[in-house]
């Protein structure tokens, strides 16, 4: 299904998403900057912080923040979490872009860390951010039921342990040279190295909000929907963008000989498939009305982007 003038995707069209977009960019780089200062030793805090600050989306923390505001908690008490889970975000495209992995040279239009730092550095500092990232939450979270901050936090660990983003990456390295995989393992990939934490931002944000089992039901099928959309349109990128629009290396998939969503699919029908996913995410948060106006402007922005 593609996108028709019934969708509910299209009645987001009044809302101003740039807007939105900068104000919570805003707070949150802010709250990134004061959660993480030097210390002892100097080097591991600087190549965290250079990662971390490095600029990017920040689409996590604020899906986070919005699910939380989504069932009537406050952007106060999900920022601890919406911070842990950019650093959680950080430490793996750090530990992506390393040569024993992805083997990349520029993330976020910079240097990685790795070239950087150096290798060694590089590890421990993504090591550094994934231990801290937990810290934060428990040190940090206010106003919030401490069960509520205990479900937030076995969600985290099960959405990067090897149930999630640790377990997608190990299969799609696996695939490296292997494009004949099928599509069913392909989607196993990108829902698990992409879709988890993605899933994880949304959801946990709703729970320290005060969620319902039914609100958790419905966030989570829309985080379902927006991340693999959110993968596959990645996947659309690496052949359709530059490395300036991208901020890394281009091309990347077809260099590596990976299965791709255009490579089992096609260009058109990859689009399809994004553009089919986003309006089911969107419908799915259709009984909010216009409270879900900013997670519903999100999916297409995830459909659309550029980089
Ligand atoms: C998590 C313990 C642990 C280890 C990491 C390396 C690894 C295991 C997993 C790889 C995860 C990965 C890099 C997935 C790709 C996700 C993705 C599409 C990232 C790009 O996200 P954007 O576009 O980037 O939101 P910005 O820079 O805007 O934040």
């Amino acid at each position: 299904m593609t996108m028709t003038d019934q969708s509910i995707c299209k009645q987001t069209l009044a809302f101003d998403l740039d807007s939105y977009l900068q104000a919570r960019k805003a707070i949150v780089e802010k709250a990134l900057d004061q959660s993480l200062r030097v210390g002892e030793p100097p080097q591991i805090y600087e190549a965290m912080r250079y990662s971390l600050l490095a600029g990017g989306k920040r689409l996590r923390p604020i899906l986070c923040l919005a699910t939380c505001e989504l069932v009537g908690g406050s952007i106060e008490m999900a920022m601890p979490t919406a911070c842990a889970l950019e650093m959680i975000h950080t430490m793996s495209l750090i530990h992506d872009d390393l040569p024993a992995m992805d083997n990349d040279d520029y993330r976020r239009g910079k240097l990685t860390n790795h070239k950087k730092f150096g290798e060694d550095i590089a590890i421990l500092a993504g090591d550094g951010l994934l231990a801290y990232a937990f810290e934060y939450i428990a040190t940090y979270t206010q106003g919030v039921e401490p069960a509520a901050v205990l479900k937030v936090v076995s969600k985290l660990g099960h959405a990067v342990g090897a149930t999630g983003l640790v377990g997608g990456q190990v299969v799609d390295l696996a695939s490296e040279g292997n494009p004949d995989i099928n599509l069913e393992t392909l989607n196993y990939i990108h829902t698990h190295k992409t879709g988890a934490l993605l899933e994880a931002c949304v959801v946990s944000g709703a729970i320290l909000g005060g969620a319902t089992e039914e609100d958790l039901g419905r966030l989570s099928r829309y985080a379902y929907d927006i991340g693999l959309a959110f993968q596959i349109v990645d996947d659309i990128l690496d052949i359709t963008a530059t490395q300036e629009e991208l901020g890394k290396t281009a091309g990347k998939d077809l260099e590596a000989d990976k299965a791709t969503y255009p490579r089992l699919l096609g260009l058109e029908a990859s689009k399809a498939k994004a553009d089919e996913l986003t309006e089911a995410a969107c419908a799915e948060l259709a009984s909010y009305g216009d409270s879900a106006m900013a997670l519903q402007a999100i999916a297409q922005l995830i459909a659309n982007r550029k980089n």
